[in-house]
Formats: C-alpha cells, structure tokens, sequence
C-alpha cells in the first residue's frame, strides 16, 4: 500500500473543562468527524492504518527541554483548577488531565509515519493527531500546541537516517513560529510558512512572522515567511505562492524528505483564517509536493477548525497521497494584489539566498500602503453573530461545491497506453491498460482527410489508436494515456487530435508540443486551444493563445520554465485535456519529460495524454506511464544554474504575456525589471 494514516482513537479525549472561546474550537470532533468522512468516501480504506504509538522521553527530548517534559508530565495529576491555572501561564493553550498522552501520542504518530516513509514500507502518509505542534517551542506550549511534532519528526529523520536536506512546508494559516524557532540557524531545514499576517495585527502578532525574517548564520536563506496582509486568499493566491515562492526554493534546495505542517484553518469557512480556499486546492498543493523527494512526503495534522472544511480538505489530501487525479479547481485564476505584493517581498527578501530568485530580479518593492482593502472581506470579530452567520453562510457554500466536484466520476481506468513498436520493449507498471482498439474506420477516415501525411497505412492506424484513446478520456473511462507517433505526421496526428477532443466536447484543450512539431496552421485562435511549443531559441508570443519557448539548456532553466510559464499558463488556462507531444528531436531527457508530465497532470485533473515519437526509447516511455499511472518522477539530477539568455527569453515572455495572463505575475504592479 502507497499510503499510511496514523491515528489513535486515545487522541480524542483531551477537551475543553471550562469556559474559554479563543480554545473552544480545538475540539475532538475535529478527529472524529474527520476520521468519519474517510470512511465514508472509502479512502480510510485504501490507507496502510497504524495505530499510533507515545514518542518516548529521548524522542521528545529532540525539541523540548527536560524541565518542559517533566511539567507536561505532571498534567497528568493536577485537577481542574489546577489545569486551568497552568493554561493561563502560556498563551492560547488548554490542559486536560489526558493532553499528556495525547500529545506523546501526537508526536509518536509522526515519528511512525517518518519511519514508515524512510524504511519504504509506504510512499507518503497522513498523521490525524491532536494536539497540534507547530506553535510549541523548547520549553513552552503555545496556540493550542504541546509538543512539536513536525519538529521532533525532522531531528527524528535527521538523527537516525542522516537525512540532510528536509523541507517543512506549513500550510496552517498561522505562523508556526515554533517550527521556526528550533530551525532558525540550522542550513539542512528549509522552514516553509505561509500565514494570515495582516501587517502584524493577526496572532500570534510576532515581527518575525514576516518576509524579511530569513533565518539566523548559516540558516540564512532557510526560513522563508509569506505573510498574507489581507483575509480572503484563494486558490489563485495559494497556487501562486507554491509556483512562485516555494516550488522554485523547493527544486533548488532539492529535499530528502518532505513533511506537512498540514493546518486545514487556511481553507474556506474557517473562523480562524478567514480564507476562501476550496478543499480540493489542497490536493493540488499536495501533489505538487509529490514531485519532490521521491514523493516522500509526511503530512501531519495542525489546525482546522471548521469541521466540514476540514474534513474534506483532508479527503483531498489523501486522495492526492494514494495518487488520484485532483478536481480541477474552482473559480477564476486571478491572484488579489494584495497576495501579489506578499510574493514580491518574500521573493525580495530571499534573493541573496536563491539563485532562482536572483535570475529573475526583483521589482522594486511597493510600500504597503498603496495597496487597497476596497471590495476586499474584512476580517470579522470571533464569536460575533456576524462571525456565525458567515460560518453558517460558507457551511452552505461548501456544500453545493461539493456536491458538484463528487459529480464528476473518476474514471475505472487511471491509464491506457496505445504504442506499437515500443510495446515490445517495455515493462509497464500493473494494472496498465493495453488498449488495442482503433476508432471505427469510417470516421477515422473522416479525420485522415484533413492531413496527406495520414493516408499511409501506419499513419492511418496510429491516428485510429490515439482517437479511441481520446474518446476514452473525453469519456472518462480513461484518465490518461500514451500513445506512439511517427515523424512525418506527429504534426498532423496533433492538430487531428486537438480538432477531435474539441468536437467531443473538451472546452480548452492545452497542447505543449516539444520538439519540432509546427502549429497547425488554420487552427482556429478562438481561446479554445492553447498552444505552448518549446524548441530551439525561439521566445515569443504570436498571441496570447500560441507561444513558443526556447529549451532551456540546464536544470535550472527547466524548472523555471516549468514553474514561471507553463504551469501558471497551464493554471490560468485551466484546461480540461492537456495534449503533451514529445516530437522528432523534442531533446528531453526522460526525467526531464516525467517531470513535465507528472506536473502538466496537476491542473488538468490527470487528463493527460501523451503522444511520443516511435523512435523514443523504451525508457521514456516506460517513466511517462509511471508518472501518468500516478507514481512520482525521477530526481532531475544536480540543480544547474540557468543561463542568462534563458532567463532573458523567460523574463521577454512573461513581460509580453503577465497582463493577460495573470497567474504569471510575480509583483504587485507590472512593470518590474523584463516587462513591456
Ligand atoms: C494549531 C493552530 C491556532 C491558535 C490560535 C489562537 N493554533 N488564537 O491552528
Ligand atoms: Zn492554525
């Protein structure tokens, strides 16, 4: 089994003994009705369960101080008030005679999943816990936190696996100052946190929540704070700061392991946030993620405090763990300014450490002040009748969003591969589809007769198998697929295919065409198709709807290319098909090729269809099946610095297109180094 899910029902008894409205919303039906929803969408099921187990005394020890463990340790015997005296000693935390074992269980619960990841037992994971972590310090409980379990999950990998390089991406919508703090000099953890900010004025209101906190000695450069200014931010916003900000970090610094800080408070409905993230944002975010060491990634359970939201973002995330498709995501692509100036100040503040922010330069900084709060929510007071009407009022949103993403079926059959001369060669991961059927022949022959190049006999064939894939996925009987094309009508195979999914219904459909495969040439620039060819020298943007790109000559270039162009077009765009054709002399090398497969599948839902040259080796298309049947690319190999004519091509095209394309803004205001 690909996925585990550590729990312990005993982590359900600490609660609330008096009255305090700042803790009430930490409450154990934020496990159960969690736990229940897995359940009942099946995906409990489909999970590697662990029972959690304590963290020991020397595991604790990791993080905290052994005068902090032995008074959490005497919790355990205080009564009532007591416990409620204690409490008042920290800020924002409740005891209960039972928060001792559940919280070494909290932090056990990670230490298993850690294991379970590092050993190979499993590829990724989810800990349900509670209490919290990532606000609790060496010698103090904080937010709802006790022990640091992230934290103590990273000393933990550290110390026995000699794992160098761990990435902590905390998604909670607070500040997980406490995560910061235990790594705040230490190079080998890169401390990822976006939070709600709001220029100081949000709990845990701390200065050094902001961008321009980086780290301390050689941890420059390792803490990297996205403070969000403003309530409100959506999926446009979350999917711009992990293509702008952390993506690009992530590649560069090229993690052994990655854990979650996985707080659901950031998603929509929220009374602690305040954010309309919808909850299949979080399986976007995750699978984004997946790329990144081996897909070894950790996720543990922080805050969320809106019990519906919660627990569906929680599906999401596990769905996107045992490797389904993601729902493509709701609303327009339009990140708000105000997100827009938090990822230039952060990207700012971190260029001395990245060269990835370096290349690109950093437009001059906007004071904050210029920005507008007109049309924008403001945030409401907890507790107010105002604040449950609006919690009532997202309860009802939600559910009608749901109820139309659980519309659309998954399809039986995650992939199909349709190859000829490759097949012979290749070893296919199980439970492939081999599809050996054609389109009937006389509407085949319909679709031949636009082309010459499709009259021969072969090509004739081949465009049969790739329509009846076509129709396969357009059908959602498949979710993706590959198959073989040949030299003198992969183009014309191409501009069938793209013509044919939009006459079976496909409303946008994305060609990346790589390698020297020519737009078709009366194709129609309706907005329908969106054609991006990478090949040769070539930056520019005949119009918004067909633009070609130079391949990069170097990792670095690769990945910016990815994370700055195609995929914030491939977001903005938001296609329901994605057409990947890797043609004659495409110069990819196949982890390259996985990579770019592997993520285009993010925004299209897995509706991926790869068409690849006959004469590609065996290899290439062996990884692409991987990666399309859900498992994780291959590493890209050392990361290698762009080269300045392609960071002069990427910066040519997104000053040509970022008005048009706003998922490709990087500031607040166009007009930063490149544009125009
Ligand atoms: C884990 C977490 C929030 C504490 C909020 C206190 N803590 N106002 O979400
Ligand atoms: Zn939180």
């Amino acid at each position: 089994m690909k996925t585990a899910l550590v729990y312990h029902e005993d982590m359900t008894a600490a609660r609330l003994l008096w009255e305090d409205p700042e803790c009430e919303i930490e409450c154990p039906e934020r496990l159960t009705t969690t736990l229940g929803r897995l359940q009942q969408r099946g995906l409990q099921q489909r999970c590697l369960w662990m029972a959690a187990r304590e963290a020991s005394e020397a595991e604790l020890g990791l993080v905290h101080s052994p005068e902090y463990l032995a008074l959490m340790r005497r919790t355990q015997a205080l009564d009532t008030g007591e416990l409620q005296a204690l409490s008042g000693q920290y800020d924002a935390v409740y005891f209960h005679p039972s928060t001792f074992h559940c919280a070494c269980l909290a932090a056990g619960a990670g230490l298993q999943l850690v294991d379970a990841v590092l050993t190979g037992a499993v590829h990724n994971g989810l800990a349900l816990v509670r209490p919290p972590g990532h606000h609790s310090q060496r010698a103090a409980a904080n937010g709802f936190c006790v022990f640091n379990n992230v934290a103590i999950a990273a000393k933990h990998a550290q110390q026995k696996y000699g794992l160098r390089r761990i990435l902590i991406v905390d998604w909670d919508v607070h500040h997980g100052q406490g995560i910061q703090y235990i790594f705040e000099d230490d190079p080998s953890v890169l401390y990822f946190s976006w939070h709600r900010y709001e220029h100081g004025r949000f709990w845990p209101y701390l200065r050094e929540s902001d961008a321009d906190a980086v780290g301390q000695g050689r941890g420059r450069g390792f803490t990297v704070n996205l403070p969000w200014n403003q309530v409100g931010m959506g999926n446009a916003d979350y999917m711009a700061a992990f293509l702008h900000v952390l993506l690009p970090l992530a590649f560069e610094f090229d993690p052994e392991l990655v854990l979650v800080s996985a707080g659901f408070d950031s998603a929509i409905g929220d009374p602690e946030g305040q954010m309309l993230a919808t909850p299949e944002c979080f399986a976007h975010l995750t699978q984004l993620l997946q790329v990144l060491a081996g897909g070894r990634v950790c996720a543990m359970l922080e805050g969320g405090y809106h019990l519906e939201s919660l627990s569906e973002s929680v599906c999401m995330t596990v769905q996107a763990l045992l490797g389904d498709p993601a729902p493509p995501l709701s609303g327009t692509m339009v990140p708000q300014r105000s997100a827009l100036e938090s990822i230039q100040h952060v990207r700012a503040a971190q260029a001395p450490y990245w060269t990835s922010f370096q290349q690109q330069g950093s437009s001059p900084i906007l004071s904050s002040s210029t920005c507008s709060s007109e049309g924008r929510p403001s945030p409401l007071l907890p507790g107010g009748p105002e604040f449950k009407a609006a919690a009532a009022q997202a309860t009802a949103a939600l559910r009608a969003l749901l109820d139309k993403l659980y519309c659309r079926p998954m399809p039986p059959v995650r992939m199909a591969v349709a190859l000829t001369e490759l097949d012979a060669a290749l070893v296919l991961p199980p439970d492939v589809l081999c599809q050996d059927g054609s389109a009937p022949q006389e509407e085949t022959q319909a679709w031949a007769r636009l082309h010459k190049a499709l009259a021969k006999d072969k090509a004739f064939t081949t465009l049969g198998k790739v329509l009846y894939l076509l129709d396969g996925i357009l059908n959602e009987q498949v979710s993706s697929g590959i198959a073989a094309t040949l030299a003198p009508a992969a183009a014309a195979i191409l501009d069938v295919a793209i013509r044919y999914s939009l006459s079976r219904g496909a409303q946008r459909v994305l060609c990346v065409a790589v390698g020297q495969l020519d737009h078709p040439l009366d194709l129609a620039d309706d907005g329908r198709n969106l054609w991006l060819t990478i090949r040769g020298k070539e930056a520019a943007a005949l119009s918004m709807f067909h633009i070609s790109m130079p391949l990069p000559g170097t990792t670095g270039g690769f990945l910016n290319f990815i994370l700055a162009l195609v995929l914030p077009l491939a977001y903005g765009f938001q296609p329901d098909l994605v057409l990947l054709a890797l043609g004659p002399a495409h110069g990819l090398q196949d982890s390259q090729a996985a990579l770019l497969a592997a993520l285009l599948q993010v925004p299209a839902g897995g509706r991926v269809l790869a068409l690849v040259d006959e004469e590609s080796t065996p290899q290439l298309a062996g990884v692409l099946a991987q990666v399309l049947q859900g498992e994780e690319p291959p590493n890209l190999g050392p990361f290698c610095v762009a080269s300045p004519e392609d960071m002069q091509a990427l910066m040519h095209l997104r000053g040509q297109l970022e008005s048009q394309w706003k998922m490709l803004q990087v500031a607040g205001e166009t007009g930063g180094p490149g544009s125009g």
